[in-house]
C-alpha cells in the first residue's frame, strides 16, 4: 500500500507494548504497522521513540479564573506550547459563568478555540450554576461530544453537595465523567482569615492556608457522593498522601473513582513559596505545593496505578499586573492569582524523572500521558494509541536529548521548572498525520486543530458501587438511581 507519510525505523511504544516498526499513514490515520513501508513522504525515526501523541487533559486556556482573570495563553499560544511538549490533543475547560447557559458557554469557547488551535481539542464543561435549566441542557452537551464536567468544592464557583449529586447523576446516565476540585471551602476560608488577621500575608502563607486535611476531607466526601450515585468521578490535582490513599481505596472498593496528579506536586515544594521578594507568588497554585515526603508517596501511587493521568494543570498567569498582581503588588496571598504554567514541561519531566530514572516503565508513561486520558474522556481508540485505524496523533521523541529547562513557547514570562535538567524531549509531533512541530520547528497554522467529538467514558476494570439503600432489591423496591 502506498502511504501519504511513513515514519520509518523508530521504536514504537503503546500502553502495553514496545516494538520496532514503521508506521504508514493515509488520510490522517494509521493505515499500516509493518516493515519496509513506502510513502510519498518519510520521517526517519531511527534512534527515536514513536509514541501516541500526548493528551493534556487538565489545562486552562483562554479561560477566566474564578476571580475573573483571563489566562495569558489563548488557544494559539496554549496549543503551540502543548505541541512542543509532545501533545497532539488537549482538553481545556469551558467555564460556565453564573447565569450563562451551557449553549452560550460552549459557543464562547468554540469562538476562542476553532480559529486558533494548532492541535485537536475538546473541553470539559465547568459547571458553576447547575440550576434546573442548566441540568436540562446537559444532554445537548453530550450529544455534541462534550462528555466531561468539572465542579469545585471551594471558591465562589463551588457547588453544594446536593448540586454535585445532581451533576454526578446526569453524567452517569449519559456515560460522562465528572471531575472535581476537592478542598473544603470553609476550612480554607477559616485558615486564611486567621492568618491574614494576624499579619501573615506573604505568598508563602498560601501553603498553611490550605491544609492537607482540607483536601483529604473533600476527597473523602467527593468519593462518598460518587459511591452514593454510583457515578464516575475524577479527583483532579491530588496533592496529598492521604488523598491518594483515599483514591486507591475507593478503586479497590470497585468505585468508579479515578485520580490525577500534576508535576508541581512531584517537583516543587512549599519552600518555593518562600523565595525572596515576591517570587513566591509564582508558586501559588491550588491545592498548594507540599513537601518532599509527599512527592515520594505520590510517585509510588503513580507507579502503583492509583493515578490514571498525570496532567499539567497549566493555569498561566504572568508575573506582572496582567496576572499574579492584577489586584496590585501590596496584597495578601488571597488576592494573588492561583496557578502556574507547565503544559510544555509535563511530558518531558515525566519522561525524564519517571522513565529515565526508572520510576515507571515507558508503557506506563504512554498510559499516563495519553492512553488513559483517551479512555476516560471518550476518545479511545481513535486517539491515545498506535493502532490501525487510529488517528495518526504521534509524538516522536529523542530519548537522549538533554536540556536545561528555560523559556517555553507559551505566553508566560516565567517557567516554574526553569533550571531543571531534563533528558528526553519530543522533536516532531503530528495531529491526524499532519506535522504540527517538525524537528523542533512549528509548521502548523492556527485553526489546523479540530474539535474532537468525544464519547462515553471507559470504566473497564471497576465494578461500581450499588449501595443497599439505592438498590431496589434491598430498599423495598425504590428506584433511586435512574
Ligand atoms: N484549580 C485548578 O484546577 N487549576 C488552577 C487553580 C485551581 O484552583
Ligand atoms: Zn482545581
Ligand atoms: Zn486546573
Amino acid at each position: 500500500m502506498q502511504h501519504d507519510l511513513v515514519i520509518k525505523g523508530g521504536t514504537l511504544a503503546t500502553a502495553s507494548d514496545t516494538f520496532g516498526a514503521d508506521i504508514g499513514i493515509r488520510d490522517g490515520r494509521i493505515a499500516t504497522l509493518g516493515h519496509d513501508l513506502t510513502g510519498d513522504d518519510v520521517i526517519d525515526a531511527t534512534g527515536k521513540l514513536v509514541l501516541p501523541g500526548g493528551i493534556e487533559a487538565h489545562c486552562h486556556i483562554a479561560q477566566e479564573s474564578g476571580m475573573g482573570l483571563m489566562t495569558a495563553d489563548d488557544y494559539e499560544t496554549g496549543s503551540i506550547s502543548a505541541a512542543f511538549g509532545g501533545n497532539s490533543c488537549f482538553v481545556p475547560f469551558a467555564a460556565q459563568k453564573k447565569g450563562q447557559s451551557v449553549a452560550e458557554t460552549l459557543a464562547t469557547y468554540d469562538g476562542r478555540a476553532a480559529p486558533k488551535s494548532v492541535i485537536d481539542y475538546s473541553y470539559h464543561l465547568i459547571l458553576t450554576d447547575p440550576n434546573a435549566d442548566v441540568l436540562a441542557e446537559l444532554p445537548d452537551a453530550f450529544a455534541r461530544g462534550v462528555t466531561s464536567f468539572k465542579v469545585f468544592m471551594t471558591y465562589a464557583t463551588r457547588v453544594s453537595d446536593a448540586q454535585f449529586l445532581d451533576i454526578l447523576t446526569v453524567a452517569r446516565r449519559h456515560g460522562g465523567l465528572t471531575m472535581v476540585h476537592a478542598e473544603n471551602h470553609d476550612m480554607l476560608t477559616w485558615m486564611a482569615t486567621n492568618l491574614v488577621k494576624n499579619g501573615y500575608t506573604d505568598p508563602k502563607y498560601h501553603a498553611p492556608a490550605r491544609p492537607a486535611l482540607a483536601e483529604e476531607e473533600a476527597i473523602n466526601r467527593a468519593i462518598s457522593l460518587s459511591k452514593l450515585t454510583n457515578a464516575p468521578l475524577m479527583i483532579v490535582h491530588v496533592s496529598t498522601p492521604k488523598g491518594a490513599q483515599l483514591v486507591a481505596q475507593a478503586r479497590a472498593d470497585g468505585a468508579y473513582v479515578f485520580g490525577e496528579t500534576c508535576p508541581q506536586y512531584l517537583f516543587l515544594t512549599r519552600d518555593d513559596l518562600d523565595r525572596p521578594g515576591q517570587d513566591g507568588a509564582k508558586y501559588i497554585c491550588s491545592p498548594p505545593l507540599r513537601d518532599t515526603e509527599t512527592q515520594d508517596v505520590l510517585w509510588r501511587h503513580i507507579a502503583g496505578g492509583t493515578f490514571s493521568v498525570v496532567t499539567s494543570d497549566h493555569a498561566p498567569f504572568r508575573f506582572d499586573e496582567s496576572g499574579k498582581f492584577s489586584n496590585g503588588r501590596d496584597v495578601d496571598f488571597r488576592q494573588i492569582a492561583n496557578g502556574m504554567p507547565g503544559i510544555e514541561m509535563r511530558l518531558p519531566m515525566l519522561f525524564s524523572e519517571g522513565v529515565v530514572k526508572g520510576r515507571i516503565s515507558l508503557n506506563q508513561f504512554v498510559a499516563l500521558s495519553s492512553t488513559n486520558a483517551a479512555r476516560l474522556y471518550g476518545m479511545h481508540p481513535t486517539k491515545g494509541t498506535l493502532a490501525i485505524g487510529a488517528d495518526a496523533d504521534i509524538a516522536i521523541w529523542d530519548p537522549t536529548d538533554t536540556r536545561i529547562a528555560g523559556e517555553m513557547h507559551d505566553a508566560m514570562d516565567y517557567n516554574p521548572f526553569e533550571g531543571m535538567k531534563v533528558t528526553g524531549w519530543p522533536v516532531t509531533v503530528l495531529t491526524r498525520g499532519r506535522r504540527v512541530v517538525d524537528q523542533g520547528t512549528l509548521v502548523a497554522k492556527p485553526g489546523d486543530g479540530a474539535f474532537v467529538k468525544r464519547g462515553r467514558s471507559d470504566l473497564s476494570g471497576l465494578t461500581g458501587t450499588r449501595l443497599p439503600e439505592t438498590d431496589p432489591a434491598t430498599n423495598f423496591g425504590a428506584q433511586v438511581l435512574r
